[in-house]
């Protein structure tokens, strides 16, 4: 396919003004911003359609396989200008818009960010999405089109407020509605069985309605779909109700439909078990399953060749409930042996692994189960004694239904062909620790894929800057092809170019200093060392030990108030879960030591803290590329992969971090001299657990720590309640399970060395051009690639 041919800027400036006067029936004089927005949007979305129509004629008349990536979350952002950059249409675009007296900026920043997401989960699905359409391959993300996306976060005394996020308040312009596109989605009821077939009558039913949004790929050569599912009712009203005057229960099926696709659940590391989750989670994949097969079969093609032309990978946990849906639906409903149905279904299927977390990992009730899905029930117990049946080894102790649970990671590892972990140290810990006996009775099925992530949006967007002098310096082309950062390597040693590297970087700092003044109201200076820490709120993550460091850093500022030291800001973002209540005690920590430290005249610049509130993906495009210092200190073992990690290290940030997730190939990669590491090992931390005073011994071997946790048991950051924090570092003495205090020296360490190189730029600098150009393999172009070959079975389409 060809690449997309832009417009000139008086012709795109003409459609723009088409879609302002004819789709928003504005004219300029009365336009507002949102007008502007989507008359600009509508004219770049009528660039995207035709390719994409190209891509889907292309894979019918071929007879593709396609790609189903089924995930419950799609944490997208904003649309509008990762969509120009990749028709190659920004300059054009800009022009034009501008030439309408408009701010490109403003315009764009208008734009609300999809955040269909939590985090890393949701944030890789639309990686891949974009990978896959960059690729040519062909393929559909499913997803629900929530009315609330992730909540919105503000702080009040610095403490975490959520408030509900409305995308949709607005039109959305990247999506098309497709009312044509249904499903009937049943709940609950009775199965009945004659002469051994299966009839299940659901007692609730719903209707699942398509939302398409084209995903267009880089020079506009592919795209791709994301349809998003949203419920309605089966019946929109009941009339005999509202002619008897019964007005609110006349809306009520109505009302109870659309609690389906209502809201995002905010939290990705705990596992809640509610009967609205598992309604959602089926919701998505009976809808996906439906349209697949319908699509198959409208195609002419047999069931029994589904492998052949479908791949499904189920993102998580989550939808591993297609495994028994897609199985009901071959034979249930096509007459395909049971036995066989199985087969075709793990043929299709793929699971991938995010979270080692045994408090992440879904298990569902099974009278819960039992009265949701009750035909599904039967069909777990009859997938789990087939796999017994075929593998009589299994210890008793395995399986997918036990002790009145049914487990999804094991269902899910039995439905699926491949397994794969998101990290290579994940991958190992998946099949030592999760699946240890399943993976000696299926020693193929466990793969690795290491995360990626694309650097379209995460370089070319978001760091024009930077983006600029690679291409100058080795020529385009690398933004699909990442692995040329390489060329970069040798310039690592040329001083000429170092400098422009640390000014690009300064461009982006002074830009992030200017938006800290104007929504924070704190000054900083952009030749500080910028240490950032962005991510979801969670004790493993330790943004705990990162505050502990910086009030130790705070007192050794004023216990010696003529030493030079390396000035900083340290930068946090990041939302708790609601129900969290320890992650959002230690927002309000940073939030108190924030004020205490700012306000200090004995330390001016030399130490600040900034904690801008509702980090999102917007939020991360400005921050990252403005980063110094990258902050992985998650507990070793804990974190599966990270995708921060690789975006801060592309953007030529040096990371401080444990030897967790992706950090230990991103350390491979850029190499051990650049790179700080510190901390205890997984296998340390396992072995340092079986210490129960692990926690007082490792304090009492730390002066500055006992300093820290004494002053704020003493309430030096909560004057006005000194007893806030009480709790907190009781748990620090007497619980510690993450192991904030064993790494506290470490850490400590770690910073000094990072000082040390931050005040030698020659060095410095050195290491970050070599970050950047030892990143190539962490594109989700790669990532895509490896699911491709060893997963899914496809090819590319270009
Ligand atoms: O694989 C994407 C992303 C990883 O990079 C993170 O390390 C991992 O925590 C995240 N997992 C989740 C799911 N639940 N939890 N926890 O978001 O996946």
């Amino acid at each position: 396919m060809k690449d997309v041919n832009a417009p000139s800027v008086e012709a795109f400036r003409a459609e723009i003004l088409r879609h302002l006067t004819y789709s928003m029936g504005k004219d300029p004089g009365h336009a507002s911003l949102y007008d502007w927005r989507m008359a600009l949007s509508l004219a770049l979305r009528d660039h995207i359609v035709e390719p994409w129509f190209d891509a889907t004629r292309q894979t019918y008349e071929q007879g593709r396989k396609r790609v189903y990536y089924l995930s419950m979350e799609f944490l997208i952002g904003r649309i509008l200008e990762d969509a120009a950059i990749n028709l190659g249409m920004r300059a054009v675009a800009r022009e034009a818009i501008e030439g309408l007296g408009q701010d490109w900026h403003d315009v764009v920043e208008d734009e609300p960010d999809a955040a269909l997401g939590n985090g890393g989960l949701g944030r890789l699905a639309a990686c891949y999405m974009e990978s896959m359409a960059t690729l040519g391959c062909a393929g559909y993300g499913y997803g629900i089109r929530y009315e609330h996306g992730l909540f919105k976060q503000r702080f009040e005394g610095g403490r975490q407020v959520e408030a509900p996020e409305d995308w949709l308040k607005q039109r959305h312009p990247w999506e098309f509605e497709r009312p044509e596109v249904s499903y009937e989605i049943g709940f609950k009821g009775t199965v009945e069985i004659t002469d051994g077939k299966a009839v299940w009558t659901p007692a609730e039913t719903v209707l699942a309605e398509a939302f398409d949004m084209p995903v267009i790929g880089w020079h506009g050569r592919w795209g791709n779909t994301l349809r998003l599912w949203s419920a309605k009712p089966t019946t929109m009203f009941d009339l005999a109700r509202f002619n008897h005057g019964d007005y609110a229960a006349a809306a009520e099926p109505e009302a109870l439909a659309r609690t389906l696709s209502r809201v995002l659940y905010p939290d990705d590391t705990t596992f809640q078990g509610k009967e609205l989750r598992l309604k959602q989670e089926y919701f998505l994949t009976s809808a996906a399953l439906q349209d697949i097969l319908r699509r198959h079969l409208g195609a002419g093609f047999a069931l029994t060749d589904l492998p052949d032309h479908v791949a499904i990978q189920m993102n998580d946990t989550h939808p591993a409930i297609a495994g028994p849906e897609l199985i009901r639906l071959l034979s249930d409903v096509h007459g395909i042996e049971f036995e066989e149905a199985i087969d075709i279904a793990i043929q299709c299927l793929g699971y991938t692994n995010h979270t080692l977390l045994p408090e992440a990992l879904e298990r569902w009730a099974t009278y819960l189960m039992g009265s949701v899905l009750p035909r599904h029930m039967q069909i777990i117990e009859a997938i789990d004694a087939w796999h017994l049946r075929n593998n009589p080894s299994r210890p008793h102790y395995v399986g997918i239904v036990k002790h009145h649970e049914v487990r999804m990671g094991e269902l899910a590892f039995i439905t699926a062909h491949k397994v794969n972990g998101v990290s290579a140290l994940h991958t190992e810990l998946i099949k030592k620790n999760l699946f240890p006996e399943l993976h000696k009775l299926h020693p193929d099925r466990i793969i690795n894929q290491t995360n990626g992530v694309t650097p379209r949006r995460w370089m070319r967007m978001a760091n024009p800057a930077l983006s600029k002098l690679i291409t100058q310096t080795i020529g385009d082309g690398w933004e699909a092809d990442l692995d040329r950062l390489k060329k970069l390597e040798k310039f690592s040693e040329d001083k000429a170019f170092r400098n422009e590297f640390a000014r690009a970087k300064r461009v982006n700092k002074v830009a992030l200093a200017e938006w800290i003044f104007e929504t924070q109201g704190v000054q900083v200076n952009p030749d500080a060392l910028f240490d950032v820490q962005v991510k979801r709120i969670h004790e493993y993550k330790r943004q705990l030990l990162n505050i502990l460091q910086t009030i130790a850093e705070w007192h050794a500022i004023r216990s010696n108030p003529t030493a030079d030291v390396v000035p900083r800001v340290k930068i946090f973002g990041g939302k708790a879960a609601p129900g969290y209540q320890t992650a959002k005690e230690i927002i309000r920590l940073i939030n108190d030591v924030a004020k205490v430290v700012n306000n200090d005249p004995y330390v001016g610049d030399r130490l600040k803290i900034i904690y801008p509130a509702n980090y999102n993906v917007s939020m991360a495009e400005r921050l990252i590329p403005a980063a110094d210092l990258s902050e992985q200190i998650s507990t070793a073992g804990k974190e599966a992969s990270g995708t921060g990690n690789m975006k801060f290290a592309l953007n030529g940030a040096l990371t401080i971090g444990t030897l967790d997730g992706a950090n230990v190939e991103i350390r491979e990669e850029v190499g051990a001299d650049n790179f700080f590491l510190f901390g205890l090992t997984a296998e340390q931390v396992m072995e340092r657990r079986k210490d129960p005073e692990h926690a007082r011994h490792a304090i009492l071997q730390s002066q500055p720590l006992q300093d820290v946790l004494q002053m704020i048991a003493e309430g030096r950051f909560s004057p006005e309640e000194p007893t806030r924090y009480h709790g907190l570092v009781h748990n620090m003495w007497h619980s510690d399970y993450f192991l904030v205090a064993s790494d506290f020296e470490a850490y400590r360490d770690a910073q000094t060395e990072v000082d040390q190189a931050f005040a030698d730029p020659e060095r410095w600098w050195r290491m970050a051009v070599l970050n950047t150009a030892r990143m190539g393999f962490f594109s989700s172009d790669r990532a895509i690639r490896g699911y491709m070959a060893d997963i899914w079975g496809t090819d590319s389409a270009l």
